[in-house]
């Protein structure tokens, strides 16, 4: 049988596979032991790319919705007839009646949000969504504002501590840059551990990276500014920072100061539920160590004020001066991204939203760069108006069980002219709604780029992978797809490196090269430098730290932003909410990638439900069994679970996955389906006022019996 070398496309982490087929079908997935950052490392859910791709589910040819149904069309047929609903209503109302979501799945594909993005600007409509907006937009467009470190942060392979602050990289194979990279990533902590790594981890849960840690602070859910704040206290009232660091780049010290002067550690103790003890302990570890840096998931982002424990983050890594220095090796250095030199100097504080970005009609919401927040999807579709939505194609995703309340998700859903998915299934509860499917190519069927996982490779690693399948019937690639409604519409897609050519529809290695130019070595070379679809190591690109330029004169500001002012108002915040004693926390699934792979006959075995996992003693409070059904409401809606019970969890807390539940099931399909935690969230209350991201996690909550 032949074997071929690839990388998984499952998730983000790009595992290093073997890939073995029979004909037109693959057999076997299993981890390349000779690759050299992956070391034959896989998960489960990678392992089932054989049933993914060949599952009796999975789509063949494109639907088109028919008075009985879903019926097949030839995807070039349907491209001709969703360009044909698309031109009246651009002609009539203009290009911003049409919106375009770019799901986990584009981001799947090296080509899928350059395309999608692409195709929004080439139509010329501000309604481009992603899924950042839904998950830690924070990090991604607010850490901006206080300025950013040209040579780059501390890498975890370096470090000698880490500060992980709600994510659980073990499972989710995610952290930012800093963090673990997600590269078999529970040895690599053992490992890390073993050699010396102090570990600190806030998390309300014990999850699996915090029953590791040396200090493991179960922080309040929501309330990680107040554990931030008396961190920040104990480190500049013990002089722990570096000194000579923040006089020569940093500004804005003393106002950061002021604000965190309300959270002497026993104060801050207190509001974040943890022991003070504990709390200096682990300031005193951050501080103490010489390399490592403090980083972020999505348990905090989610859990409102994601902007404000974001900036606390980032003073925590500036005040420790956290970052590679003139002479030292850049971390993490990128081969599919534009290049920028890296100097030991601050890049000027860059503010990425409001004035002069395009605007929402709603809650004074606006563009994040590129993007617009997912928070204002739904009343952009639902209130008529100038600029209202009358047609989304979303592309691999599911926002019926990703965005915030899902019973206005599905009104607006309804009232489309025109509803387009791009899916690998029709059973999906998004993709059941839609007016036509794409079926598009899946991994194995692709050329792909390893861009999306570069962001946590502390090598120049770079790898470009063939489709090892051939492509099944008339199926399309997402930007093929995007190429093709572009062209019939006589649109553009402006790529980085000019506009796409659209006499012909370029092959995926030519349209990678024009979406990433300028990077370091482009990816037709690495494709042909890649012997049998190994990687390649560029070990002579591994940028090292220059000297500032003469004359830069930019610092961080911590001032930036008014943040200490926030802080300050939200030491006056009463967190209490009454009637809602319970907080609900979001987590990862395992045997899921968010609403992905519960057909999946392996991680179907393992898990069919969403457990509402609860502390044993909170169970026997309310007096409910372990597995019996619950309800739980929000202030905003309710949502039916199997309670679980989990001694990991402090008590009050709730912790529950998303992506799952039907709204067209009732709470007896609830063992088979779960229940969607986005009934509970809204997109109107408890919201980050700059970013949009809803309140997905701490979501004040009661529990009733069901
Ligand atoms: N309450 C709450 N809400 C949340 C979160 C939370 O923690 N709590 N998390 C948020 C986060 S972090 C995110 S990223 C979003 C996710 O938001 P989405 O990306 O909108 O949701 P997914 O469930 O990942 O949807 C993926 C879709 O892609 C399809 N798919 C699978 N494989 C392929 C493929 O190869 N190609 C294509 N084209 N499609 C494919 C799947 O069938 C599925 O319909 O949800 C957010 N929503
Ligand atoms: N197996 C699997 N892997 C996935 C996904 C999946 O669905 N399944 N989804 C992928 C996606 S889209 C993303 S964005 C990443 C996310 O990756 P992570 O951010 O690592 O997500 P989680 O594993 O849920 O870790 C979040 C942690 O935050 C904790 N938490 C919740 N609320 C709070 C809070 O208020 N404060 C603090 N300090 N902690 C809190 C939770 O208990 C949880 O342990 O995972 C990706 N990887
Ligand atoms: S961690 Fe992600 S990339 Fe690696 S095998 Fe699992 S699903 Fe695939
Ligand atoms: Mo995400």
């Amino acid at each position: 049988m032949p074997v071929q070398r690839s990388f998984c496309r499952f998730c983000h982490a790009n595992c290093a596979i073997l890939v073995e087929t029979e004909g037109d079908h693959v057999v076997r997935v299993s981890g390349d032991a000779e690759d050299p950052v992956f070391g034959g490392y896989t998960c489960i859910k990678g392992r089932q790319l054989p049933e993914a791709h060949h599952h009796p589910e999975r789509l063949l040819s494109s639907q088109k919705k028919g008075a009985h149904g879903f019926e097949p069309i030839a995807t070039q047929a349907a491209l001709d007839e969703i360009a044909a609903r698309l031109r009246p209503l651009i002609e009539e109302h203009g290009p911003d009646s049409v919106a375009i979501y770019a799901g986990t799945y584009s981001f799947q594909n090296s080509a899928g949000v350059a395309s999608a993005m692409a195709f929004a600007q080439g139509l010329g409509t501000r309604h481009f969504y992603t899924s950042v907006t839904l998950d830690q937009p924070a990090k991604v467009y607010t850490a901006a504002q206080y300025g950013s470190w040209s040579g780059g942060g501390h890498v975890f392979g370096e470090a000698d501590v880490a500060f992980f602050i709600g994510n659980n990289p073990i499972v989710s194979h995610y952290g930012p840059p800093g963090g673990l990279p997600p590269f078999s990533p529970s040895r690599r902590l053992r490992d890390a551990i073993a050699g010396g790594l102090k570990l600190i981890v806030a998390d309300p849960r014990e999850s699996d990276v915090a029953a590791l840690a040396h200090v493991h602070l179960p922080v309040k859910p929501g309330e990680d500014p107040a554990l931030l704040a008396g961190m920040i206290h104990v480190i500049l009232e013990e002089r722990l920072y570096d000194e000579a660091f923040v006089q020569g780049f940093v500004d804005g010290l003393a106002e950061l100061k002021e604000a965190v002067s309300g959270f002497p550690p026993a104060v801050a103790a207190a509001r974040a539920g943890v022991s003070e003890a504990d709390l200096v302990a682990a300031a005193r570890m951050f501080a103490g160590g010489t390399k490592g840096s403090a980083s972020t998931g999505t348990g905090p982002e989610m859990a409102g004020n994601g902007t404000l424990t974001q900036y606390l983050v980032s003073s925590l890594n500036i005040l420790c001066g956290r970052f590679c220095r003139e002479g030292e090796k850049s971390s993490i250095p990128r081969i599919f991204t534009p290049v920028t030199p890296r100097r030991a100097q601050v890049n000027p504080p860059m503010k990425l939203w409001g004035e002069g970005y395009p605007a929402s009609r709603f809650r004074g919401l606006t563009h994040l760069m590129f993007e617009m927040p997912c928070n204002v999807l739904a009343d952009e579709i639902l209130t008529p108006g100038p600029g209202q939505v009358k047609a989304l194609i979303s592309i691999g995703g599911n926002p019926m069980l990703a965005f915030p309340d899902q019973d206005k998700m599905a009104r607006a859903i309804q009232s489309l002219d025109l509803f387009v998915s791009v899916d690998i299934r029709a059973e999906g509860v998004s993709a059941r709604r839609s007016d036509y499917i794409l079926a598009p190519l899946m991994s194995l069927e692709r050329d792909d780029i390893s861009s999306l996982s570069e962001w946590w490779y502390e090598i120049p690693y770079a790898r470009y992978t063939e489709a090892i399948l051939p492509r099944p019937g008339d199926l399309l690639d997402e930007y093929e797809m995007l190429w093709g409604l572009a062209k019939r519409l006589g649109t553009g897609l402006p790529l980085a490196g000019g506009p796409c050519p659209m006499d012909a529809c370029p092959d995926k290695e030519a349209f990678l090269d024009l979406a990433v130019a300028g990077c370091v070595v482009p990816p037709s070379q690495v494709h042909a430098d890649s012997p049998d679809g190994r990687p390649v190591i560029y070990h002579d690109k591994h940028p090292i730290v220059e000297p500032a330029e003469p004359g830069n004169e930019a610092r961080f500001d911590l001032a930036a932003g008014a943040m200490p002012q926030q802080l300050i108002r939200y030491g006056k915040d009463d967190p209490t909410a009454q009637g809602y004693p319970f907080r609900l926390i979001s987590r990862r699934s395992r045997h899921r990638f968010n609403s992905t792979g519960g057909h999946l006959s392996a991680l179907k075995a393992k898990r069919t439900t969403n457990p509402a996992h609860i502390h044993p003693d909170d169970l026997a409070g309310l007096g409910v069994e372990d597995g019996e059904m619950i309800r739980i409401a929000s202030p905003h809606g309710e949502v039916h679970a199997l309670a679980k019970a989990s001694a990991s969890l402090r008590r009050g807390v709730i912790s529950m996955a998303h992506g799952y539940g039907d709204p067209d099931y009732g709470p007896d399909e609830v063992p088979l389906r779960g229940g969607s935690t986005n009934r509970l969230v809204s997109e109107t209350a408890g919201y980050d006022p700059i970013t949009g991201q809803a309140l997905q996690s701490a979501i004040p909550v009661r529990v009733l019996r069901a």
